[in-house]
């Protein structure tokens, strides 16, 4: 039988303590506004939201493990290891939440580092775990006013902010990433072609 998400709540709630508890909740109202803003599903939108840190307490071992006997093909696992709780989380939501919506999965999965071709979900759900309300880093405010403008927009400038806290730290940037702001930037120079376009005609 499906879970209900009451309970899923409690579930989780329990698996982290009360800080990170408050960020999930952040990132639910947030990803709910901006589903509801930009045309997705807020049922999806909070179920992602709810789950999408789930196993950022796991012991890495376990991480490791559950990564292992899924055998995800991303390279995870070459990488650092906060990045781990994404896909593990999307594992977690499948295996013992019983999530069954691959969109909703997707979005856990890439919450941490973002891909090509982010869905809507994942735009919303990646973003709102930028800028839920707890959040406080030079430029949030920034990216706040972004996000009432263009998700794309948002996104990139917060995966700039990763990528130059990443640099200053001298550490890898995860290939996906890199791959995700490039696919952003296409996105919305296509956008800015097809207004120019209409503009024209
Ligand atoms: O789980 P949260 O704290 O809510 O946020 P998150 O899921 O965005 O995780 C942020 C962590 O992931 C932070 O410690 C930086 C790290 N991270 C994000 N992208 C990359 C990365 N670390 C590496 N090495 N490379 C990345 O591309
Ligand atoms: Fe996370
Ligand atoms: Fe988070």
């Amino acid at each position: 039988m499906k879970l209900e998400l009451q309970a899923v709540m409690e579930s989780v709630r329990a698996q982290m303590p009360e800080k990170r508890w408050l960020h999930t909740i952040g990132v639910r109202d947030t990803a709910i506004r901006l589903a509801r803003k930009y045309g997705a599903d807020p049922v999806q939108a909070e179920w992602a939201a709810v789950l999408h840190d789930v196993a950022k307490y796991w012991p890495v071992e376990k991480q490791r493990q559950a990564l292992l006997d899924a055998g995800d093909t991303e390279p995870w696992l070459q990488y650092e290891k906060p990045l781990w709780h994404a896909p593990v989380g999307a594992i977690v939501a499948e295996q013992e939440y019983q999530v069954a919506d691959e969109l909703i999965l997707d979005a856990i999965r890439y919450h941490t580092s973002g891909r090509p071709q982010m869905t809507l979900l994942d735009k919303i759900v990646c973003l709102a775990d930028y800028i839920e309300p707890g959040r406080n880093f030079p430029g949030v405010d920034r990216l706040r006013e972004l996000a009432d403008v263009s998700l794309e927009s948002a996104l990139i400038a917060g995966f700039d902010s990763t990528i130059v806290q990443l640099m200053k730290q001298g550490a890898r940037i995860f290939p996906l990433t890199v791959l995700a702001r490039n696919s952003l930037l296409e996105e919305l120079d296509s956008t800015q072609q097809d207004t120019k376009e209409a503009g024209r005609s």
